[in-house]
């Protein structure tokens, strides 16, 4: 009689359990979670818009010769200052100095700012009679302007990068 009773407590109990579980059907619908995978390309960085050149720009772009432009710098003006190249090839600035004062050579880069992390800018200054080097490899196409930052009122030009090669 004794473990009739408990039997019974037994099967009571799994009842209890049922009943429980029953109830919980309607919890049992899992909320959806819908997640859209974002596809989109990363935006292409976009040029902005460039201070104007202060030199007056050469008629016509001159192009680089085997990936080098090679710009002198003479009474304060550069010369070429109006070039023309492709984008994405990396091209060699050489600037050298034929004057009696210190220059340099400085790209205001995607940003259209002077003074940021995106320029491309001559090592050190110039000395007169001294050249330097600097690699300009623009992404984007659109007309880069430069200046010299000794003398940025009457110095300065532009490099412009097709989309194709030149
Ligand atoms: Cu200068």
């Amino acid at each position: 009689m004794k473990a009739r009773a408990s039997a019974l407590g037994v099967v009571l109990a799994l009842a209890v359990l049922l009943v429980a579980c029953g109830s919980d059907d309607k919890a049992d619908t899992l909320s959806t979670v819908t997640v859209t995978q974002n596809t989109a390309p990363a935006p292409t960085p976009q040029l902005q818009r460039q201070p104007d050149p202060t030199q007056e720009l050469d008629g016509t772009a001159s192009k680089p010769l085997d990936r080098v432009i090679s710009i002198g710098i003479s009474e304060t003006k550069f010369a070429p200052n109006r070039w023309a190249v492709a984008v994405d090839e990396p091209i060699t600035i050489r600037v050298t100095n034929n004057d009696s004062q210190q220059h340099n050579l400085r790209i205001a880069g995607l940003d259209g700012e002077y003074e940021t992390m995106d320029d491309a800018v001559t090592d050190q200054p110039l000395l007169p009679g001294q050249s330097g080097e600097l690699t300009f490899a623009p992404q984007v196409p659109g007309n880069y302007t430069f200046r010299c930052d000794f003398h940025p009122a009457n110095m300065g030009g532009r490099i412009e990068v097709s989309a194709a090669a030149p």
